[in-house]
């Protein structure tokens, strides 16, 4: 089925917010809509998040470095609901692009400012030289680079049509299934013959699990992919995963 009643124009203007579930998500514009200053708690370093896999991703790895007795990484996780809050002065300034999660360490006087998720691993990884094995550095790169141009881009954009707005044109799910199952057998094809993405636990497996733990918007079943499975099941029961998966929003079942 195809939605034939809307013709696009040929330049597009935003006169209007869509009205939709993400219409204050999905605005097309960059920058500080009013003024809003961040809170900033007593801990090191400050997160301003939201459970979403691009958000639970950053609070996993903290609760990992936690769990290894590192005090230096104790945090202050700041809701942020992106119904507007991300178009705040003090968010913009963190963030440019007016997306969760981001991210300031204040251990070192002037405030190291960091957006973009996959950014924000690298950074903790570095600091603490922990979840980047230097043995395996350039297959967490690979599988980390993996996630943030295919995974998350492609299942998030799987989770609009998939999901929230199912059954509107057939061209658009079977490109994005196609992509999602792809993924996937890629995925599972690798923990074929690896434990983990990268060989060891790092922040590859902390920044993909999140995407996965939304299978189920995904059309696909985990039976297919075994690999996928049994990696996905292994880093389910880790604490430090129980517990930054609710860091920030809703409490919510990891599914299984
Ligand atoms: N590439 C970014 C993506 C982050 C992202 O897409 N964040 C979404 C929620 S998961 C968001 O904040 N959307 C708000 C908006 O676009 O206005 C990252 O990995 O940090």
């Amino acid at each position: 089925m195809s939605n034939n009643s809307y013709i696009p124009p040929d330049v597009w203007k935003w006169d209007q917010e869509s009205g939709g579930i993400f219409a204050k998500t999905n605005r097309p514009i960059a920058g500080a809509t009013h003024q809003k200053i961040l809170p900033i708690g007593k801990h090191p370093l400050q997160l301003y998040s939201l459970a979403t896999p691009n958000g639970v991703k950053v609070t996993i790895l903290l609760e990992e470095l936690l769990a290894l007795g590192f005090e230096g990484a104790e945090y202050d996780a700041w809701l942020v609901k992106i119904d507007g809050n991300q178009f705040g002065s003090g968010f913009v300034e963190l963030n440019p692009n007016s997306k969760i999660p981001t991210f300031a360490d204040h251990s070192l006087g002037t405030p190291i400012r960091i957006f973009e998720s996959g950014a924000i691993m690298l950074y903790l990884a570095n600091k603490y030289n922990k979840f980047i094995p230097q043995k395996h550095y350039w297959e967490v790169i690979e599988w980390l680079v993996f996630q943030l141009s295919q995974v998350g881009p492609l299942l998030g954009q799987a989770h609009q049509f998939l999901f929230y707005y199912p059954n509107q044109d057939r061209f658009v799910e079977e490109k994005y299934i196609g992509y999602t199952k792809r993924i996937y057998q890629t995925l599972d094809n690798r923990l074929r013959n690896y434990q983990y993405l990268a060989t060891e636990y790092s922040i590859a497996d902390i920044s993909t699990w999140p995407w996965i733990a939304r299978f189920e918007r995904h059309r696909v079943s985990l039976i297919d992919y075994p690999n996928v499975l049994r990696w996905y099941n292994s880093i389910r029961k880790r604490s430090a995963v129980i517990k930054g998966y609710n860091v920030v929003g809703e409490k919510k079942e990891i599914p299984f």
